[in-house]
């Protein structure tokens, strides 16, 4: 059992997402916390290591890493945002992220998800396929942990970076068969966020749960930083656009009672621009995590899909294989009454298809 205590400390990075989720988050709960310079290589700042000390490597090491302390009193290195979240969530009881009714906290750990995962495929796509963003990236993720490094070495390391990143586009499935899915689906997902926050300042009511501090991470680049897809969200989304800015501090943001959409088994309907999102959500995202469940649970390298009437083909991502049982346990953890709350909240998307018994699939 890991222990955290404020001021927490990470290391991150502007460019990472899930760097940009956490802070926000922090931001907004009111957890002091300590942003240490980082980079993938774990060496705090070229030719400043002095100033730094000597840190534990995590098992997979991934931007953001926290650390806290083992039962040993030793300091341990932590990634992967979304436990991190639910571990940080006892730090205070305050300004929760996770919504208390049951069945709608398992919509927001599917929403979750998808900001995650899915919308990350979106953000390294644009920023790797078109030259643009791959120019706009690679001359700056090496500069944000080195400021003051001469340009021939930042040249070198642009290069190094992109050629990096590109290579890892496999990983997210960005290739020729997939690239319309990727696009079609990130410029629908827009325009379902613009509608919905139209009516509503976050995806779940009048407050911010996890899966917006998500979303948001993926929006800091796609919205935010990389130049495609920016012009998109600009041209289709213009409040999308303000709604990453406004995400990233509300450490002002006060709360009301019944902020929620959903605050308990007695509100049983969501709003149509939530359901068209969990629509959404359900006709890419559960198809995708199913495909790549079971091609894990058999051991294939590749799988190929459908997806919203297109093919899809990639390397099976046993990370995302995770997620998935992460969600089959929180379903199973749902009483029958909340159960039953939950399917009514889901109504007839496909996200009803994730907790359906699939063959070779437990
Ligand atoms: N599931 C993890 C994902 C973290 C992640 O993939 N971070 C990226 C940067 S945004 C990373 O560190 N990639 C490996 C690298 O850059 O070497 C989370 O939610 O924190």
């Amino acid at each position: 059992m890991v222990k955290y205590q404020e001021p927490l400390e990470l290391m991150g990075v502007p460019g990472s997402p899930y760097t940009r989720k956490m802070l926000a988050l922090l931001r907004y709960r009111r957890i002091r916390h300590h942003l240490l310079p980082g980079s993938r290589h774990r060496v705090a700042t070229d030719g400043d290591g002095d100033r730094y000390r000597a840190r534990p490597m995590p098992k997979v090491p991934l931007l953001p890493t926290f650390y806290g302390r083992d039962e040993n009193g030793e300091e341990v290195a932590v990634c992967d945002s979304t436990p991190l979240i639910r571990e940080f969530e006892s730090l205070s009881a305050d300004r929760s992220v996770i919504p208390a009714a049951p069945a709608f906290g398992l919509i927001n750990s599917i929403l979750e998800d998808y900001g995650d995962e899915w919308l990350t495929k979106a953000m390294f796509h644009y920023r790797w396929t078109y030259e643009p963003d791959i120019k706009k990236a690679g001359q700056m993720l090496p500069r944000w942990n080195n400021i003051t490094a001469s340009d021939e070495l930042m040249a070198e390391r642009s290069q190094e970076i992109s050629d990096l990143q590109i290579s890892r586009l496999r990983y997210v499935g960005s290739n020729p068969v997939t690239r319309t899915t990727i696009e079609d689906s990130f410029q629908r997902f827009l325009g379902l966020l613009d509608n919905h926050l139209n009516s509503f300042a976050f995806l779940l009511g009048k407050r911010p749960a996890s899966c917006d501090f998500a979303v948001y991470g993926q929006l800091t680049c796609l919205a935010l930083f990389d130049p495609t897809s920016q012009q998109l969200v600009l041209e289709h989304a213009p409040r999308v656009h303000a709604w990453t800015e406004v995400m990233e501090d509300l450490s002002g943001f006060e709360l009301m009672d019944n902020d929620w959409i959903i605050n308990s088994e007695a509100d049983t309907e969501l709003p149509p621009s939530l359901s068209a999102i969990l629509k959404e959500v359900g006709a890419v995202y559960v198809p995708y995590l199913l495909a790549n469940a079971k091609a894990a649970k058999n051991q294939q390298q590749q799988f190929k899909t459908t997806i919203a009437d297109e093919d899809w083909e990639q390397q099976t991502f046993s990370h995302q294989y995770k997620c998935l049982q992460w969600l089959l346990n929180e379903r199973a953890e749902l009483s029958n009454g909340q159960g039953a709350h939950f399917d009514l909240l889901i109504g007839n998307t496909e996200i009803s298809h994730l907790f359906k018994q699939i063959p070779g699939l437990s």
